[in-house]
């Protein structure tokens, strides 16, 4: 099957993107700048139509660097058929939890479904998203075989984790290190071909099980490391300690150590979500994943301590929490996005309602609080002017934006619950959370 590689080597491959999202559209700028032909793929005909015009459907990513791979040849469709003209196929497409909190690949055994007629000899598929250890072997492998191939002698089967990171202003898709795990040896050196034309760096790995393990340790990594300084947060208030000053103090050992901060909680597609899909598949070999589990039950509380803590500051100022006008400052899950997947500042705001505050929301990234699969508010982001700052009861920073005028936050608002370390606490006006 030497071709796929004098296909790639001569740049004619065509190369399918499936799941046209943060991943997805990154992918195809950066395979269309080296050459290659992209068809992308989505079951969104407003995503398609969106592109086939030439403009961005996220945020991050502007128009014209749409309309500029259209003319370079990009072409979006939502007809799978046409799985059959790529040389190699990418499936970019979400792999969240369903409501028992275990693993949904219900996405990706769709977009199976839809190409497993026009796979054919010689095709590479790779697997970006992020899923439990097994998943390409388990799952993807099934379909392969029913159309009659077999990854290593006449097609290609690859896993290679997304590691996008929208908004990082120091690394994208090409200065961004690749794992690539193939099912066969044959398949993982065809993996490393096809994305070595585009990404500086990649990192071979023994196995697709391996890829789909090292991408879990990287963001159970994060989901503990925040779920301990969580906790050190609730050790520290207690003692009257600013867990901020500690941390920024921690951090100057130069080796052994890597600051994480605490926060209201933790969210985003990944953070949340990655620990459960190994927690899922752990319990199929007996093994209970406690230690993870735990991290996520300590992150999971943090909306309820912020609550507690807003209850504590007003009571501090002979006030109810039910009848406060409350104003939460920054509703994105992280600082500098408009991205609003599992924010926790959703789940305070939340509690405050449930608890008969008087809700608004100032976020200069999102303009009117998104429609949301499990949450609704009717509110626009407010503006910031020391009236208005100096109009609520409390105001509680969830999200600390770069925008934010905290200088005049401070001087103006009337009580801060801080859950980002901007402000220094002094236990009346500026209480820690
Ligand atoms: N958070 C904290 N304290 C911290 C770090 C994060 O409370 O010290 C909170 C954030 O506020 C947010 C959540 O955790 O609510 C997740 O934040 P994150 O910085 O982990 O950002 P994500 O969710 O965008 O994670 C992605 C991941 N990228 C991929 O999976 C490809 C992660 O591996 C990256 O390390 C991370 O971006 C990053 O570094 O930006």
């Amino acid at each position: 099957m030497t071709n796929f590689f004098d296909r790639i080597a001569d740049r004619s491959a065509k190369v399918g993107i499936l799941g046209l999202g943060y991943v997805g559209i990154p992918l195809a700028l950066s395979i269309t700048r080296c050459g290659l032909p992209v068809l992308g793929f989505d079951v969104a005909q407003e995503r398609v139509g969106q592109l086939q015009a030439g403009s961005s459907p996220i945020r991050h990513i502007a128009d014209d660097e749409i309309a500029r791979i259209r003319q370079d040849g990009f072409e979006a469709t939502s007809d799978f058929s046409r799985a059959s003209e790529c040389d190699a196929l990418i499936i970019c497409v979400p792999t969240p939890l369903n409501k028992y909190r275990e693993p949904d690949l219900s996405f990706v055994e769709a977009t199976m479904k839809s190409i497993a007629p026009h796979l054919r000899a010689g095709q590479l598929l790779s697997l970006e998203s992020t899923t439990w250890p097994g998943t390409t072997a388990e799952v993807l492998l099934p379909f392969i075989s029913r159309a009659g191939l077999t990854p290593g002698e006449d097609f290609y089967l690859v896993y290679s984790p997304e590691r996008e990171d929208p908004g990082n202003a120091n690394y994208h898709t090409q200065t961004i290190p690749k794992i690539v795990g193939g099912h066969t040896a044959d398949c993982r050196k065809a993996g490393e071909a096809l994305y070595g034309t585009f990404i500086d760096t990649i990192v071979p790995v023994t196995s697709t099980q391996a890829a789909e393990m090292v991408k879990l340790l990287e963001n159970i990594h994060r989901s503990v490391n925040i779920g301990l300084i969580n906790e050190m947060k609730l050790i520290a208030e207690s003692m009257g300690l600013d867990i901020f000053e500690i941390v920024d103090a921690a951090k100057t050992k130069p080796f052994g150590f890597t600051a994480y901060y605490p926060g209201p909680g933790v969210g985003g597609h990944c953070i949340p979500i990655d620990p459960f899909y190994l927690t899922w598949k752990a319990r199929e070999f007996g093994l209970h994943t406690r230690f993870i589990e735990l991290a996520g039950e300590i992150n999971a509380r943090m909306p309820q301590y912020v609550i507690d803590r807003a209850i504590e500051a007003l009571n501090g100022q002979g006030k109810a929490l039910r009848g406060a006008r409350v104003l939460a400052l920054g509703i994105a899950y992280k600082r500098n996005v408009d991205d609003m997947r599992e924010s926790p500042s959703v789940f305070v705001m939340e509690l405050l309602r449930d608890w008969g505050a008087e809700i608004a929301y100032c976020d200069p990234h999102v303009p009117v609080f998104p429609p949301m699969r499990e949450h609704d508010f009717d509110l626009s982001s407010v503006e910031l002017t020391p009236e208005t700052v100096a109009s609520y009861d409390a105001v509680i920073l969830l999200t600390d934006h770069a925008g934010f005028d905290y200088e005049m936050i401070g001087e103006n608002a009337r009580l801060i619950i801080d859950t980002r370390g901007r402000f220094p606490p002094d236990g009346k006006r500026v209480w820690r959370a």
